[in-house]
């Protein structure tokens, strides 16, 4: 039997007595400890009656538990859909609808709120909750664990991710078992993780960041996680000096350098610092080496690709960049007629063994933007240098990236236009000190309204997971539109860029 993702990243650990997971309060999980877990959980989904095939969408609070459904997935074959903790009871229905999940685990705290959301999708709701409750977890404390692994190849899918469309609507990405070993294996070898290291883990497990390149990668090595519920500037300071590696959003970065106690010698012991989701300031990059010594070493990816690109171990780390495409990993510069030359700005596109399998139940949005032949339209614009080093320079997708989180301007337009008193709105992105960028909603009244815009920021709230909803809301006569009709955000971009940063 064999189940290549199983057996590489958790099979592999059977019997070792070493960390896993170092968890606050001293507590240790041993990979041998972590795999009986997840055996309990594997029992526990089976009894559920879930396949082979299946989804199984989770939206639960981050503990070693839901790490621990995450290897029972993998075991049973059972593809993982993890999900954003804030989004709303009316995103989720959207996520468990679509992807015609057979099992929703969700946090006890909201089981009442989601039980009809779960029930009108057609799926069976279960319960895990971070202090050790939940059915989902009664269920498996009741069973000894079920080491049997089910048949897989590489081509078998282990995890639909969901991204959010420029028309609003979220498609699932689906990642095959080869996509996300793939790149464990390639990130592993070129960072140069190995059992001794010990890696500061403060993001979240329902993104590629946390879930996939955090842990795959150290599960690869053997490694161990300093495994925390979400990033605490605090416990970020006590850690460092035991641990060796961290990765983060741009934001970690910003609030360490912020933050008096994070010197060299708190540094001491750690050897690496990788940072990506969102762009690193070379600013940033350059403020970080003059107080700690360290070169942060900035990499590209994204939900339908893993990681795509990584500035070297060994060699020059240039800020600004996001380094050199992975080995296995093919990249080019696509302008109207063809790929271009280095020095020119063009659109992004990869291809290689990490590439996802297409959206699922989308085959045209699949088609438009993953060619036949493999190359994927990543949606940013870039531009190659002459030694091979990639920068990003903008997107040609209507996107804001708030702290790592990706947030589509259109679904918030469709909550505002939908307000009384709202004749229409444009989202914009503006920069912002902490998240990097911020939305901004411009809203246009209707001919005799007025806008409540504290009811306006409610019904964002309602609707749209906390993260999203714009942090300030401005009422104008017009939006600016060109001579097609067509809003002009690069206008109000220009008019709100200094709304938080002065
Ligand atoms: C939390 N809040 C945010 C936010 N995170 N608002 C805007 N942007 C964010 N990123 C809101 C909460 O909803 C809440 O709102 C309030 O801020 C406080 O919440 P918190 O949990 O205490 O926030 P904080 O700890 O400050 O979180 C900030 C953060 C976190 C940057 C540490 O967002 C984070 O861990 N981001 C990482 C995201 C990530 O993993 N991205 C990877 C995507 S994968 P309210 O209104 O309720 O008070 C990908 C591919 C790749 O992109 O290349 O990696
Ligand atoms: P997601 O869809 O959440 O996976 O977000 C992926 C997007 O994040 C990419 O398409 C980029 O726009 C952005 N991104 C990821 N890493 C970086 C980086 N290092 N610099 C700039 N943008 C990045």
């Amino acid at each position: 039997m064999t189940n290549p993702l199983y057996d590489e990243l958790f099979g592999a650990h059977a019997g070792k007595d070493t960390p896993f997971l170092l968890l606050p309060g001293g507590a240790v999980v041993t990979h041998a400890d972590f795999l009986a877990r997840a055996g309990q959980f594997a029992g526990a989904i089976r009894g559920a009656g879930l396949a082979p095939g299946d989804r199984l969408a989770a939206q639960v609070e981050k503990c070693p538990d839901a790490l621990a459904l995450y290897a029972a997935c993998a075991q049973t074959g059972v593809v993982f859909l993890p999900l954003n903790t804030g989004y709303t009871a009316s995103e989720l229905s959207y996520f468990i609808g679509d992807s015609g999940a057979k099992l929703a685990v969700v946090d006890p705290a909201k089981a009442g709120a989601l039980a009809p959301v779960a029930e009108a999708a057609g799926a069976a709701m279960m319960t895990l909750g971070a202090s050790g409750d939940g059915s989902l977890v009664e269920a498996a404390d009741a069973l000894a664990p079920d080491m049997d692994v089910a048949e897989r190849t590489g081509e078998d899918l282990a995890a639909f991710l969901y991204t959010s469309g420029t028309t609003g609507r979220s498609k699932g990405a689906m990642l095959s078992q080869d996509n996300l070993l793939s790149n464990a294996r390639t990130l592993a070898e070129l960072w140069r993780f190995t059992a001794e290291d010990v890696l500061i883990h403060a993001l979240p497990i329902f993104h590629t960041h946390g879930l996939f390149v955090a842990t795959n990668v150290t599960l690869v090595a053997g490694g161990a996680l300093a495994f925390e519920a979400k990033f605490d500037l605090d416990r970020l300071i006590e850690l460092l000096p035991k641990a060796t590696a961290l990765m983060g959003v741009p934001t970690f970065y910003t609030r360490l350098l912020d933050d008096e106690r994070f010197t060299k010698e708190l540094c001491a012991n750690m050897r690496l610092f990788i940072s990506g989701s969102a762009p690193l300031l070379a600013e940033t990059h350059v403020r970080f080496e003059e107080r700690t010594g360290h070169r942060i070493l900035e990499r590209y990816g994204m939900t339908e690709t893993n990681m795509n690109v990584s500035n070297p171990y060994d060699g020059e780390r240039r800020a600004g960049t996001v380094g050199l495409p992975l080995p296995g990993v093919e990249l080019r510069i696509m302008g109207d007629d063809g790929p271009l030359p280095a020095g020119e700005v063009g659109m992004i596109e990869v291809r290689g063994p990490n590439v996802f399998k297409g959206y699922w139940g989308m085959p045209e949005k699949t088609a438009a933007e993953l060619r036949a032949d493999g190359w994927f339209i990543t949606g940013d614009l870039g531009v190659v240098d002459a030694d091979g080093y990639v920068s990003i320079v903008g997107r040609n997708k209507d996107l804001v990236i708030s702290g790592g989180f990706n947030i589509y301007p259109k679904e918030i337009e469709l909550v505002l236009d939908d307000q009384p008193g709202v004749l229409e709105s444009a989202v914009i992105g503006v920069p912002h000190p902490d998240f990097g960028e911020t939305p901004v909603g411009v809203v246009v009244a209707e001919p005799g309204a007025s806008p409540d815009l504290g009811a306006l920021d409610a019904a964002c709230r309602e609707a749209l997971a906390a993260f999203k909803r714009p942090r300030k809301l401005v009422v104008v006569d017009a939006l600016p539109r060109n001579t097609m009709g067509k809003v002009q955000k690069n206008i109000l971009r220009d008019e709100y860029a200094r709304l938080f940063t002065g």
